[in-house]
C-alpha cells in the first residue's frame, strides 16, 4: 500500500515527508524532487519567504546507490527562516485555522496553530508527490497544471497588474487552477465500493490543499446546466487507438474508474488569509476586538497551489496504479502492467 505523511512546522527546523510503499529499483535523486520544489516556490505574487528559502530535498532513507530499495523514503527539507518560531500572537486571523485550532488544541498562543496550519507544509506533499511522479513516468503517465483564473479574471495578461494592486492595498487574491493527468490506462479505481472510487480520492486530496474551497472533475458544475445528450462523451473504437471518446466532459473518470482519457481536475483557491491590511477580529487572550495578526505572507499563490495539486494527484494516481498493478519491485509492477495491457487490447 502506498501512503505518506508529513511533519514539520513552518518556521521549525525542517519539513519531513515519509512515503512508504514505493517499489524497489526506481532511479531516484534529490534533483527529481528539487525541480518540483522550485516550481512550488515560484509564481507571481509569492511572498518574501520565497526569497529566503531554496527548498532542497535531503533523502534520508529508502534509497541506496541512486535507486529505491522498497523501504520508506524519508525526505527532509531544512527551513532557513526559523526566526518567527518563538514569536507569540493572539490576534486571530479570519480565514486561517487560528480560532478553531486554538480552541480545539487548548492553546493560548496562536503561533502553535499557525506553525503547522501554514501552507508551507505543502512542500512536504510536493516532495512525496515528486517521487510518485517519477514512478508514474516509468509508465508514461504525466501530470501537469495551469492557472485558469486569478481574482475571477481569465486573461493571464491582467494577472500581474491585479496582484500588484492587491499587494499595494495589503489585500490578497485567489483563483482557479487545473491539473491534468495524461497517459493513465483505463481501469484505475473502481465502482464496487464508495472508497474505491478514484474521483473521490482525487477530490479529497485536492480539497485538502490549504485554501482550496471547491473541486470539479471534467465539466464539473457545468454539467448542471446541460441535458444528458450534451453532457456525456460518446464512445468510439479504432483498431490503432482502441476505445476512445471525442469529448471529455467526464474528465477521464466514469463510474469512479479512469476511462483512458486525460483526467482533468479544477480547484478554486480562496484568497490568502493573512492580510497586510488586517480584517477585524478578536484577541484570543483578552476577548477584546482587535485587528487580525499581520505576518509576512503571499499575495497570491494559485500557481503554487497548482504544483501542489500535481503532487497530491501524482500520489493518488500512483496509489491507484499500485493497487491495480502492485508489486515490490519496478520490474514486478511493469510485468503486471504489460500483461494487463495485453489482456485489455484483445477485448
Ligand atoms: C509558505 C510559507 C509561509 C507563507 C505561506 C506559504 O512562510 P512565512 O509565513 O514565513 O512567510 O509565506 O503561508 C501561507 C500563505 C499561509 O497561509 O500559511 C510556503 O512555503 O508555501
Amino acid at each position: 500500500m502506498l501512503r505518506y505523511i508529513t511533519a514539520g512546522e513552518s518556521h521549525g527546523k525542517a519539513l519531513v515527508a515519509i512515503l512508504e510503499g514505493c517499489p524497489a529499483n526506481l532511479l531516484l535523486s534529490p534533483e527529481d524532487i528539487n525541480s518540483d520544489l522550485a516550481r512550488r516556490q515560484a509564481g507571481y505574487g509569492r511572498g518574501p519567504r520565497m526569497k529566503i528559502e531554496t527548498d532542497k530535498a535531503e533523502i534520508i532513507s529508502g534509497v541506496r546507490k541512486g535507486k529505491t530499495i522498497g523501504s520508506p523514503i524519508a525526505i527532509m527539507l531544512p527551513n532557513k527562516s526559523t526566526e518567527l518560531f518563538n514569536t507569540p500572537f493572539t490576534q486571530l486571523r479570519p480565514g486561517h485555522a487560528d480560532l478553531a485550532g486554538s480552541i480545539k488544541y487548548n492553546q493560548k498562543d496562536a503561533r502553535n496553530i499557525l506553525e503547522r496550519a501554514s501552507a508551507r507544509e505543502t512542500a512536504g506533499r510536493v516532495a512525496a508527490g515528486a517521487v510518485c511522479r517519477k514512478f508514474l513516468s516509468e509508465f508514461k503517465i504525466k501530470i501537469e497544471s495551469r492557472t485558469v483564473s486569478i481574482g475571477g479574471v481569465l486573461s493571464a495578461g491582467m494577472w500581474e497588474k491585479m496582484i500588484d494592486e492587491a499587494r499595494e492595498k495589503g489585500d490578497s487574491l485567489g483563483g482557479i487552477f487545473e491539473v491534468a493527468v495524461t497517459g493513465a490506462p483505463i481501469g484505475l479505481g473502481s465502482y464496487v465500493q464508495w472508497d474505491a472510487r478514484l474521483d473521490g480520492d482525487l477530490a479529497r486530496a485536492v480539497m485538502a490543499i490549504p485554501g482550496v474551497k471547491g473541486v470539479e472533475i471534467g465539466l464539473g458544475f457545468g454539467a448542471a446546466a446541460i441535458p444528458g445528450s450534451k453532457a456525456h462523451d460518446e464512445i468510439f473504437y479504432d483498431k490503432q487507438k482502441g476505445f476512445y471518446h471525442k469529448t471529455n466532459n467526464a474528465g477521464g473518470l466514469e463510474g469512479g474508474i479512469s476511462n483512458g482519457e486525460p483526467i482533468i481536475i479544477k480547484a478554486v483557491m480562496k484568497p490568502i488569509s493573512t492580510l497586510r491590511t488586517p480584517l477585524q477580529s478578536v484577541d484570543l487572550a483578552t476577548k477584546a476586538p482587535s485587528a487580525a495578526h499581520v505576518e509576512r505572507s503571499d499575495v497570491c499563490a494559485v500557481e503554487a497551489a497548482g504544483v501542489v495539486g500535481e503532487a497530491v494527484i501524482a500520489f493518488e494516481t500512483a496509489r491507484a496504479f499500485l493497487n491495480k498493478f502492485g508489486g515490490d519491485s519496478l520490474e514486478e509492477v511493469s510485468s503486471n502492467y504489460t500483461s494487463y495491457l495485453k489482456q485489455a487490447s484483445v477485448l
